[in-house]
């Protein structure tokens, strides 16, 4: 908590560090209660800065300093300062040894940054500055030391102890306790720093490298979750693997572990040979696990295994920087991703969550670069944009060199920059000098913040065959960012006919044979026009294939090429993106005018994809799903909360009432051939037929008919998987406030609680289902389930689960008129604020959006940030996301 207003760090104040650690010893005596943290630093002064005062800065909070020496003195007093966020030692020599000892308190933490308990474990998070309440250091990215650690703990209590690198010895002490010493080979910065030390049981299996290393591979759980790990291992293989395969990148320690526990701030963290992960997402068996849970395990184990090498190999020079690692990282965990599974269908994915979190943050007061220039909290800049669209920005690299050139640059990268804390320039500059491309103008992309728009308009002209194109680009100002300039922007497109067959896509001016299918024009100016000949008829343009570009794209097509479109591109990205603006348009009308009529064009369109044996049940699975009502939200001038919400559910109802013998002869084949297998299939396959399936049952939902709510009560029933019983769940508890289903949803809500209160990631789902319903009933049920003796604010999953579900993922009720909503949310980070900053900020996201809204919410959720703000001891990290919410 901070007393003054706090002060920004900004980019362009960035300073060498004036010392650098070349070797970290820590010692610590392990307790919930008192754990003694010892370290010995062996330091010298960086001969690449400037020499300030000749005094020694360490960054330290929330530590008792019990004793201190330099070159083995103790200092008296008058030697040294302790200030609230650190420790100044005046006076030091060019090369020293310092010795501290600090007292901790690891129950007392519940921000869970540092060293905290998770159930019967201790363990720790560092970044981004989580280290310096372990011990006074100089916590930053860019020194980086070599570690050795000692843990001392009680041996029946934690009879595991781990940390970064190799195990060297364990010992039993005399008085109960036992040690066990690591060292880490690497240098590496703080943030990447882990301890564990648990009653934990340990999965093994093993990894040959490409070059015939032996690799141990361990994951440790909680005893009674051992049987749960058999995916989350084999992600692991395969990311190893792939990692190896794509880009020449092999694991570098002889042991890798993982640690899952359940009470954990984000997904997971990348520290070095020791990743330490939310129990959600390294847990999952098919009877407790959704398909969408295992796609989050394999990415995710991906991501923190890819970060060895981007991340901590190459790790960043400072916080502006994050994304040098994280835009790239996710980057690579997409790609994975998308060579498991089907390419099309995660790309879907990664650009639906792209425009549902980026978008919005990109047009709102909390919009920032990539890169950003200045931050009050670093756990605030964790976000969408360093992150997915950091991504985007590497994969428009990758386009414009091409893979080849661009395993050139990224071998490059880990060459020239192995061990070395750099920036995202260093990154961008390596793509330049193995591509010989000029990236000048598309290192903006890092600089400016806002999302581009792209306005197109075509023009045939049949008697010379040719097709002009004509693409403005423009970027709305942001906060800070009144002007913008154009960004260097690669537009994939291809030309399609009538029939839906590809058209040549030949510029003019061009010799070489035209070439039918995607190509890649590069933007760069305000403004442009192509010419595409020798056509024989009018093309339909295929824009932004494979969503090649962060930006908004306008183009006036008629409904009838929108449907061409869905039905014939060869692009799948491009065709669920005809689907989404066909549905968005009809969506829309009806928003405006309630009684506007469903086109039957529309309707028959979704026939015909439903009818097509060929199609890929994943893909159509995508095609067939209306956009989100905050999608629809985000397409309007004020969101109308209702209006929306209303023609969406209305429209479902017209889709499911004119094609329920479809859809009920689709669901009935995909039910059969799943309830035909003995064990649940989890295939990339299977589990795009399940997703098609409960589709159809969610439209099938939406008629009247009663016999669809008794088979869906059967699939709640009956299921193999937590994917099938969740679907029917949600289907069901839907209606709990309808007076012909609503005993069958109580009753399935009240089983499903019943069979799973032991297990706390399945409970999450219990939560998260009921905070979801948009009925009117559900203010009052998620104020009772904050009240249920299953609820705990100390359990970030389970916040997220009721208060995250319910702010973010149910918009009717969240906006409800009378701000019933607005003020159960601020009354919640109000208790959390003072207990966990850093998710009490990220859950105030929702209310960062209120201009947005009407006059008469903006009113009620402006009234709730003031009085959030006004508070005495609001966190760093809410006061920031507060202010500039307010005042932007
Ligand atoms: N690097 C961590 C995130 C740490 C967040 C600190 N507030 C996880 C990841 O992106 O892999
Ligand atoms: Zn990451």
């Amino acid at each position: 908590m901070y007393r003054e207003t706090p002060k920004p760090t900004r980019l362009q104040d960035y300073q060498p560090p004036e010392f650098l650690i070349d070797q970290t010893e820590l010692r610590f005596e392990l307790d919930a209660e008192a754990t003694w943290v010892s370290a010995e630093l062996e330091m010298r002064r960086n001969p690449a800065a400037k020499r300030g005062d000749g005094s020694l800065r360490l960054d330290g909070e929330q530590l008792t300093l019990e004793a201190i020496a330099l070159n083995g003195r103790e200092l008296v007093p008058v030697e040294y300062q302790l200030q609230d966020q650190g420790l100044v030692v005046q006076r030091v020599p060019d090369r020293f040894q310092l010795r501290t000892r600090v007292r901790i308190h690891p129950t007392a933490n519940t921000a869970l940054e540092g060293l905290y308990v998770s159930g019967d474990m201790l363990c720790t998070q560092c970044e981004a500055e989580g280290f310096r309440r372990l011990t006074y250091y100089l916590d930053r990215p860019d020194v980086m030391a070599r570690f050795r650690v000692t843990l001392i703990a009680d041996a029946v209590r934690y009879p595991v102890l781990l940390s970064n690198g190799n195990r060297l010895v364990t010992e039993v002490l005399p008085d109960g306790r036992h040690l066990a010493r690591w060292e880490d080979p690497f240098p590496k910065p703080s943030y990447l720093f882990a301890l564990v030390a648990g009653d934990l049981a340990c999965v093994e299996d093993r990894f040959r490298t490409a070059s015939g290393r032996e690799i141990a591979l361990h994951l440790y759980v909680e005893p009674q979750n051992h049987d749960q790990c058999a995916h989350a291992m084999r992600s692991l293989q395969q990311a190893m693997r792939w990692d190896e395969v794509h880009y020449g990148r092999e694991y570098d320690l002889d042991l890798f572990m993982i640690v899952a526990v359940s009470h954990f701030n984000m997904g997971a963290m990348e520290n070095k040979g020791l990743n330490i992960f939310n129990a959600k997402y390294v847990l999952a068996s098919p009877e407790t696990a959704t398909d969408q849970d295992f796609a989050g395990i394999e990415s995710v184990v991906a991501h923190e295994y890819f970060h060895n090498w981007t991340g901590n190999r190459i790790t960043c020079r400072d916080w502006f920087q994050l994304s040098l690692k994280e835009g790239l990282t996710v980057f690579r965990d997409q790609e994975f991703s998308a060579d498991q599974n089907q390419r099309a269908v995660q790309r879907i994915a990664d650009v639906r969550a792209l425009r549902a979190r980026q978008f919005p943050e990109d047009a709102g007061p909390m919009a920032h670069p990539v890169r950003p220039d200045s931050y009050i909290e670093i756990n605030n800049f964790y976000t969408s944009t360093v992150y997915e669209k950091g991504a985007e920005l590497v994969r428009m690299q990758a386009q414009l060199l091409g893979p080849e050139r661009f395993r050139a640059a990224t071998d490059l990268y880990f060459e020239r920059h192995d061990g070395q804390a750099v920036t995202t320039e260093d990154f961008v500059r390596c793509m330049e000098d193995a591509s010989g491309l000029d990236l000048t103008q598309f290192r903006r992309w890092y600089q400016q913040a806002g999302t581009p728009v792209l306005d197109c308009r075509g023009h045939w002209e049949p008697e010379r065959g040719v097709y002009r194109l004509e693409v403005r680009q423009h970027t709305a100002p942001t906060p800070d960012q009144p002007d913008k300039q154009p960004l260097h922007i690669p537009l994939a497109l291809g030309l399609i006919g009538a029939n839906g067959q590809a058209l040549p896509v030949q510029l003019a001016g061009e010799h070489s044979p035209p070439a039918a299918g995607t190509r890649l024009l590069e933007l760069r100016e305000a403004q442009h026009g192509f010419e595409f000949i020798g056509l024989s008829e009018r093309p339909v343009p295929s824009l932004l294939r494979g969503f090649s570009a962060p930006v908004k794209l306008r183009f006036p097509y008629s409904d009838e090429e929108l449907r061409q479109l869905m039905a014939a591109d060869s692009d799948g990205v491009a065709r669920w993106n005809a689907a989404q603006q066909l549905a968005e348009r009809v969506l829309l009308a009806r928003v405006a005018a309630p009684e506007t009529p469903v086109p039957p064009a529309f309707l028959e369109a979704f026939a015909t994809a439903l009818r097509d044996p060929q199609a890929d049940p994943a893909l159509l699975a995508e095609v067939l799903a209306l956009p989100s009502e905050s999608y629809l939200g985000d397409q309007m001038e004020v969101v109308d909360v209702e209006g929306i919400h209303q023609a969406r559910e209305t429209l479902m109802v017209s889709i499911a009432g004119a094609l329920r013998t479809e859809l009920l002869a689709r669901y009935q084949a995909l039910q059969a051939s799943e309830a035909a297998r003995q064990d649940p299939d989890l295939s990339p396959a299977a589990m795009g037929r399940r997703a098609l399936k409960n589709l159809c049952l969610g439209y099938l939902m939406r008629t009247p008919d009663l016999d669809m709510l008794t088979l869906c009560q059967q699939q709640f029933e009956q299921a193999h998987t937590m994917t099938d019983r969740i679907a029917a769940l949600c289907q069901l508890a839907r209606l709990r406030d309808e007076a012909a289903a609503a005993s069958r949803a109580e009753q399935a809500l009240a089983a499903f609680y019943q069979q799973w209160s032991r297990e706390p990631l399945v409970l999450d789902k219990w939560f998260a289902i009921q905070a979801q319903v948009s009925t009117p009933g559900t203010l009052r049920r998620v104020e009772q389930l904050l009240a249920h003796e299953a609820f705990t604010l100390a359990n970030p999953n389970r916040v997220r689960s009721l208060i995250g579900a319910f702010a973010s993922g149910n918009p009717l009720c969240f906006h409800a008129a009378d701000g019933g909503g607005y003020r159960l949310l601020a009354a919640q980070i109000k208790r959390l604020d003072a207990l966990n900053p850093q998710l009490a900020a990220r859950l105030l996201h929702p209310l960062t959006q209120w201009r947005r809204y009407d006059a008469g919410r903006q009113a009620l959720m402006r009234a709730e940030l003031h009085a959030l703000r006004e508070r005495a001891g609001v966190s760093r990290d809410l006061f920031e996301v507060l202010s500039k919410t307010l005042e932007a």
